[in-house]
């Protein structure tokens, strides 16, 4: 057996007005839970450092590059750096990045595996990004994300990390089944992510009635057809008037929910992983080389 013990460390509502300071508090403390009940590392959520503001058109730049940050680990964020460390827990972390490159101001939606020396082991940027780039009318909150943020540019990678083989993806990539594929195909044993998913999300009610649905669906879904652990962990409750999803999970390469979160809060939940359990399925019935047939999807990366 190769255990990962691993956390979700479910977040409840930022409010706009919380500082940076206090939400790390808040992000550090559940760490030292985790570490308590013994996990090596902990997966926090999408944007885990300040509210969900893709709900609001911002359109003052000062305003919204507020809640980007420009380095990693900066000033705010570096004691979450230091307790990984101190305790010896790594830890996911998704963030709002802003970049300068290629000679231009460049923002994506960010997040990082930190290995328990408290070292930056790898770094993905979102590619499936939901939502608008311009506000939609007649709605409560809205999710401008394409106006936020550009597609991710460095594709679905995994990292050797906690004896294991690693991947990250960030919410609304949880849906699609090739974020899953790519990693799979890399050998992926574990994948973590974090997301913020109103109940109002597509604006239709007999879609957005069976939001809890989709989100388990798609991680137990993913977590089956690659072999691999799928850790979900949620922001939730209601923020800033906006009802988010909570029901964060834990998910064996068999597909079943091994952890589940029960509350619209900060929750930590734990889980012995065993990374040779996605092994098992990798040898019989996902035996990718014996198995796959490749000729057959061709139309897969056609535009
Ligand atoms: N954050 C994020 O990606 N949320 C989406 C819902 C919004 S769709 C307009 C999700 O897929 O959960």
């Amino acid at each position: 057996a190769r255990i990962v013990n691993a956390a979700a460390a479910q977040m409840g509502p930022i409010a706009k007005s919380e500082t940076r300071k206090d939400t790390v508090r808040r992000l550090v403390e559940m760490m030292r839970e985790a570490k308590a009940r013994g996990s090596d590392l902990v997966v926090f959520t999408e944007m885990a450092l300040t509210t969900f503001f893709p709900r609001w058109l911002i359109e003052d730049e000062a305003e919204l590059d507020s809640y980007y940050e420009t380095e990693m680990p900066g000033p705010q964020t570096q004691p979450l750096f230091d307790e990984a460390k101190k305790l010896g827990i790594g830890f996911y972390l998704g963030y709002a990045e802003l970049a300068h490159e290629d000679g231009r101001k460049r923002r994506f939606n960010t997040s990082i595996l930190v290995d328990r020396s408290g070292n930056i082991v790898g770094k993905y940027r979102k590619v499936h990004l939901p939502g608008h780039a311009e506000p939609q009318p007649g709605r409560t909150h809205q999710h401008l994300e394409k106006r936020y943020f550009e597609p991710g540019n460095f594709g679905f990678k995994v990292w050797r990390a906690f004896g294991g083989v690693m991947g990250m993806c960030i919410c609304n990539d949880r849906r699609w089944p090739e974020t899953y594929r790519v990693m799979g195909l890399q050998g992926v044993e574990m994948v973590m992510l974090g997301y913020n998913t109103p109940y109002d999300h597509t604006g239709h009610k007999d879609i957005d009635s069976l939001t809890q649905f989709h989100n388990h669906l798609s991680m137990q879904a993913g977590a089956y057809q690659n072999a691999t652990w799928v850790i979900g962990t949620a922001k939730c409750g209601v923020e800033e008037g906006s009802n988010m999803c909570a029901q964060s999970a834990i998910i064996a390469p068999s597909g079943e929910i091994i952890a589940q979160a029960v509350s619209l809060e900060d929750e930590v939940i734990t889980a012995r992983c065993d990374l040779d359990l996605g092994q098992r399925y990798r040898q019989t019935i996902f035996n990718f080389a014996k198995h796959r047939e490749p000729e057959a999807y061709r139309l897969i990366v056609e535009r």
